[in-house]
């Protein structure tokens, strides 16, 4: 996952510790000079004899501190290789708004500042990246937590367009659940194939999960609805509801998810798309987001895309926290989003 993107970040981050380091050592280079204690002093002395390198004195530490402190970095320091982070992360398909808010980040983290003492400047580097990241990456979405924390059932609804991955993940959040001990009932409610609704038929049957289905065609308001009458009177915990990606055409897909909102009432309308679609998918979930709401959003697909740019920029965009990412076919390849675990794997964590 996000191969590509790790190593242009890494390349980024390597440009710009080079640029920091490079003004280092022009600006110490004179000050230190004149700290070079004179010949036949103490210390020159002690080197001659080949003695053990014995540390500077107290006198020279506190001068390489003062000239380390002094090592203030400025914009023109780091102003290109800024260029080329913004380039980098526009070629991977993070969006405008994206790309500017990290690179204002790593900016603002990076001039005024001067290393800590005993700090690498590819450590200073590395902060200000982990930092510009992680404010755009938000903080996700703890399904778990928000059951727990809600009157039952909860109630949630599946959005987004065809063939990104809903019903894939639809089963796999019940499998997920269904693991952390929750009841489940899932609602068919894309009826708008046949070859839909055997296929959510088929998951539910594997999991072993209860499911509600009506005939091709149905309202899928009628069968959401008898979903969650369902799940009242038996006291499931979780009802997930399955959509149509289609429908005739894009505002009739949705009208119809706005009557099912009004007649089922969802307590998450989580919106899934394929990671794999960068900036579309992107655009997509503000449309949809406008159209009919969005609490989070999955990301399917996110094992077949190496540049990463929907990861990093939806949640930003549309302000809407990321809920999971799809990393495969099987069951379990679903990953709550984790910031700082995704922050660790582009950056290498070090
Ligand atoms: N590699 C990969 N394939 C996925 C993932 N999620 C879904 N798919 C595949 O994408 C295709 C479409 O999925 P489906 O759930 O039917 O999409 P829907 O039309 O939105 O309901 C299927 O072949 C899925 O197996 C994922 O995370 N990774
Ligand atoms: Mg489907």
């Amino acid at each position: 996952m996000f191969g590509g993107l790790k190593e242009k970040l890494l390349a980024a981050r390597n440009r710009l510790s080079g640029s920091i380091a490079a003004a280092e050592t022009q600006t110490a280079a004179p000050d230190q000079a004149a700290y070079t204690p004179a010949p036949g002093s103490g210390t020159n002395a002690r080197v001659q004899k080949g003695a053990p390198a014995a540390g500077p004195t107290f006198v020279e530490k506190m001068k390489v501190l003062i000239t380390e402190r002094e090592l203030v970095v400025s914009e023109k320091n780091i102003v290109d290789a800024l260029a080329e982070l913004e380039m980098t992360l526009l070629e991977s398909d993070v969006a405008l708004p994206v790309t500017d808010a990290i690179i204002a980040h790593v900016r603002t983290g990076l001039v005024g500042k001067h290393r800590k003492i005993g700090e690498s400047v590819d450590a200073l580097v590395l902060g200000a990246l982990k930092d510009a990241l992680l404010e755009v990456l938000g903080k996700g979405f703890d399904l778990s937590a928000y059951i727990r924390s809600h009157g039952r059932p909860v109630k949630i609804l599946f959005t987004g367009v065809n063939g990104t991955g809903k019903t894939t993940t639809v089963a796999k959040i019940g499998a997920y659940l269904k693991e952390q001990g929750f009841t489940i009932v899932i609602g068919a409610g894309d009826t708008f194939r046949a070859g839909a609704i055997e296929q959510i038929g088929v998951h539910a049957g594997r999991l072993d999960i209860k499911i509600i289905q009506h005939q091709e065609g149905a309202d899928p308001s009628a069968v959401l609805f008898d979903t969650v009458q369902y799940a009242l009177s038996h006291k499931i915990d979780v009802v997930l509801a399955d959509t149509a990606g289609r429908f005739h055409n894009k505002s009739n897909l949705m009208n119809q998810l706005d009557k099912i909102r009004r007649v089922m009432k969802p307590d998450l309308i989580v919106y899934v798309d394929e990671a794999v679609a960068g900036n579309d998918a992107v655009t997509r979930a503000a449309e949809f987001d406008r159209a009919v709401g969005t609490d989070a959003v999955v990301l399917t697909k996110a094992d077949m895309d190496s540049r990463g740019g929907a990861a990093i920029s939806i949640a930003y965009t549309i302000g809407k926290p990321l809920m999971f990412l799809g990393v495969g076919q099987a069951y379990d390849d679903i990953l709550p989003f984790d910031p700082t675990q995704v922050v660790d794997e582009l950056l290498g964590g070090s």
